[in-house]
């Protein structure tokens, strides 16, 4: 059980910004100029931004003095440094390259580890990875658990992988046609699931057995070992700075955006304990991000991700963080209000198809409850269903994914308490009225990534 611990928030607040607000009617209307899209929306029309807690966490002062200490050297850049040695301390891999964010360090590991027809086993998929992979020749092959795909399921470890599955895959393809294993802590698609540490050091002694890399995808490690302090044996008093050191070290390379644990606007790195791949990925890092000590970031936005890294480890705010957002997921679950349990780390994600049970999956019903939250409360989540998934590589059909989820993603250290109980009113103002809510349709759809810039028309 999580500790009940009441929330403190640990930082008082030094700058602020102004919320806009605008009318219903104005919405209702910025909506459908968007396509019903809310990628597509202005910024300025919107009133709680929960699209993403990806580059839009609020700096500390500390990191904002360490912008004012960027050496923008073209090479070697102080600042470089200090990030390499955050890695190095607060992770423990060997060598650090720095990207413009988390899918450029996807790009050049998916380009040197996998040869075309490859398998690429993981616990599921995430929208810009699999993307990379498959660009790289390689397939996706979901081994998470199967807890993961039940919305009402309350296991405390649904990013864990099925060893079964992961063994069954190996005996069909053979380990030489396996690229690598990608673990992401946590698991975003499934609703910012947990993998366990005891589930991680059974996947590295087998996949060891086969000589297969395990990948770390470690955007949101930090949550990831909050949980497993509050929830898995053994590890109670454990810090969580000692728990990702011990998560990283079950693991041979990571890539990470660094927009979201990181507490940076922008930035991203992929860490490698092999010196070859280290001399191939600078290599390549050249070709399409910049020198291996810049790698598309500001010596400034170096500097602050440095100490972001650092302020990310402390337990104190790692559990005000999560507490935020499983105090806005209580909230809607007192009300009735169908959420993935248990409430992820880093957002509370809407099962859409109990939310809209009269819109089939091919009218969207995720896509058109971004759009009703947004005209109802000028409140931006995102689309995590039909949309995001995608179509079939091979039938061009959609990948009518399991989950039809909304996410409503807390940005850290930005929102109130204040803000997350108007925030609940929306939605649960919204639930109230889901009956007479119509699906949408199709009209513009994008070759990569649709999700991101795909337009649609109320049927
Ligand atoms: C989000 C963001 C980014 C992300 C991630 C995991 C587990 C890699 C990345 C890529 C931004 C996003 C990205 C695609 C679709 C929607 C939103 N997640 N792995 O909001 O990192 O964005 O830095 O290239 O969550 O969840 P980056």
């Amino acid at each position: 059980m999580l500790t009940n611990k009441k929330i403190t928030t640990p930082y008082k607040i030094k700058m602020v910004e102004l919320i806009t607000t605008r009318s219903r009617e104005e919405r209702e209307q910025h909506i459908r100029e968007a396509g019903y899209n809310t990628f597509l929306l202005k910024s300025e029309d919107v009133q709680y931004d929960l699209l993403t807690d990806s580059g839009t966490a609020a700096m500390s002062d500390r990191q904002w003095a360490g912008m004012m200490l960027g050496d923008e050297a073209y090479a070697g850049s102080r600042n470089y440094y200090h990030l390499e040695a955050a890695v190095q301390q607060h992770y423990g891999y060997k060598y650090m390259v720095p990207t413009h964010q988390g899918r450029g360090a996807e790009h050049i590991l998916s380009r040197m580890l996998i040869k075309p027809g490859q398998l690429v086993p993981g616990n599921m998929y995430f929208t810009t990875t699999r993307a990379h992979q498959e660009l790289a020749g390689g397939t996706f092959a979901d081994v998470i658990t199967d807890e993961a795909y039940d919305p009402g399921n309350t296991f405390p470890f649904k990013g864990n992988i099925d060893l079964r599955k992961l063994e069954n895959l190996i005996a069909r393809h053979g380990a030489e046609n396996i690229a690598y294993l990608s673990i992401a802590t946590t698991v975003n698609m499934a609703g910012g699931q947990p993998i366990s540490l005891s589930n991680l050091k059974q996947v590295r002694a087998l996949t060891a057995r086969y000589n297969i890399r395990i990948v770390h995808d470690m955007a949101r490690v930090a949550e990831n070992a909050y949980m497993i302090q509050q929830q898995e044996s053994g590890y109670e008093n454990h810090s969580v700075a000692q728990i990702i050191k011990e998560i990283c070290s079950l693991t041979d390379a990571a890539t990470m955006s660094g927009k979201k644990d990181a507490l940076v606007n922008i930035g991203g790195l992929l860490a490698l304990n092999e010196h070859a791949l280290y001399e191939e990925a600078i290599n390549l890092a050249v070709l399409f991000e910049g020198l291996h000590t810049y790698g598309g970031m500001a010596g400034r936005d170096m500097e602050a991700k440095a100490i972001g890294i650092a302020e990310s480890v402390q337990d104190v705010h790692i559990q005000a963080r999560v507490q935020q957002v499983h105090y806005l997921g209580n909230k809607l679950i007192a009300a009735g209000v169908p959420v993935v349990k248990p409430i992820g780390t880093h957002g509370v994600y809407i099962d859409a198809t109990a939310f809209y049970p009269h819109i089939p999956q091919h009218q969207f019903p995720a896509q058109t409850l971004t759009a009703e939250l947004y005209i109802n409360g000028g409140l931006r989540t995102m689309e995590r269903g039909i949309v995001s998934a995608g179509r079939d590589k091979q039938t061009g059909d959609h990948m009518y994914p399991r989950l039809e989820l909304v996410r409503l993603t807390i940005p850290h250290r930005v929102y109130t308490k204040d803000h997350m109980d108007d925030i609940a009113d929306i939605v649960i103002d919204t639930y109230h009225q889901r009956e007479k809510v119509k699906g949408l349709g199709m009209m513009h759809e994008p070759r990569h990534l649709r999700f991101f810039q795909a337009r649609f028309e109320r049927l």
